[in-house]
């Protein structure tokens, strides 16, 4: 067991019965976000989502552990009704790693992002987590220093995350040199080129590439070897022919993007806002292919979490 997972956590992380009984076992467990839930997916689409993926998950012989905020509680492992109050309830914030002592000392739900996810998770013991996309650089960021807390976390826990690549909202390559500098592995999934979210190809290319779930566990072994602290990324793209139109999706993103600086979003509300416009302006079919995508991611980290368990 890594030191920093805590052989008893403190009383603000309760992790569930049930993951709890297939860590001490040595079972498959896979870690999900619940920001996707909260504040990346209208209702009722949101609660169909996260029930779906963790019976998919159970369906694929791994346990799933949607985590999130409850009443200042960080749960590894909501339970159902858990989930039905974060997708439902009308006040439930956005909690990334710096979120979550203020909704402990103030009793607030929250959904978690793929920061303090990866960082609960690993502090539960668990090894792999799948998201959509990751946060990472915003366009802009040389005036605003907006850069997610996902990448520094990234630097510092030894999960492997499976993502669609970073979401195409963001400025991809600085994300890149960003996810370079913080000494993160980045493979793409039977591709070298990197994906952007709700695109096959975001125009970047990667050095290296894995083939199957055996080879990225490998690759998480590998980095377990060394002591490395950083996560593993497994970019895994949409399928070409079921990618968003990238014509569409360039002009819709100019459009948010310019209607995100008319509106002055800043901070945790700009990737909401962003994919919120992007839902609406393309009649949905944003929606529909970040569904796919993450369904595929959701997939591919329970095999991953099956390679890393036997
Ligand atoms: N993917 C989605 N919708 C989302 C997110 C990802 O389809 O809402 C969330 C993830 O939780 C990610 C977060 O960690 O957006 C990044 O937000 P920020 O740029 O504020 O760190
Ligand atoms: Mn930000």
């Amino acid at each position: 067991m890594p030191a920093d997972v805590h052989p008893t956590l403190p009383a603000a992380i309760r992790v569930s019965d049930e993951v709890r009984a297939a860590l001490d076992e040595g079972r498959p467990v896979l870690a999900l976000e619940s920001t996707i839930l909260t504040h990346g997916l209208p209702q009722p689409r949101n609660l169909e989502v996260g029930l779906r993926s963790e019976a998919e998950v159970r369906a694929a012989g791994v346990v799933p552990a949607t985590i999130g905020v409850v009443e200042g509680v960080a749960v590894v492992g909501l339970s159902r009704g858990e989930i039905e109050r974060l997708c439902t309830a009308a006040e439930v914030v956005k909690a990334s790693v710096r979120d979550l002592p203020i909704a402990r000392a103030k009793g607030l739900d929250a959904g978690t992002t793929v920061a303090a996810t990866a960082w609960l998770a690993h502090r539960a013991g668990i090894r792999v987590m799948s998201t959509g996309g990751l946060g990472g650089v915003h366009r802009g960021a040389a005036e605003s220093f907006d850069e997610s807390a996902d990448l520094p976390v990234l630097a510092e826990t030894p999960i492997t995350l499976v993502s669609a690549g970073v979401k195409s909202i963001l400025d991809i390559g600085a994300t890149l040199e960003r996810l370079e500098t913080l000494g993160v592995p980045v493979v793409g999934y039977r591709t070298t080129r990197f994906p952007a979210f709700t695109v096959a190809d975001s125009g970047f290319a990667l050095d290296y590439r894995v083939d199957s779930p055996a080879e990225a566990a490998a690759l998480a072994r590998a980095r377990d070897e060394f002591g490395q602290r950083a996560a593993v990324l497994v970019a895994n793209p949409i399928a070409a022919d079921r990618q968003l139109d990238p014509a569409l999706h360039d002009r819709v993103l100019g459009e948010a993007l310019a209607a995100a600086e008319a509106a002055g979003v800043t901070g945790h509300d700009t990737t909401p806002f962003l994919l919120d416009r992007f839902q609406r302006a393309t009649g949905g079919e944003s929606l529909e292919v970040n569904l796919e995508l993450y369904r595929a991611n959701v997939a591919l980290g329970a095999e991953i979490a099956r390679e890393l368990a036997g």
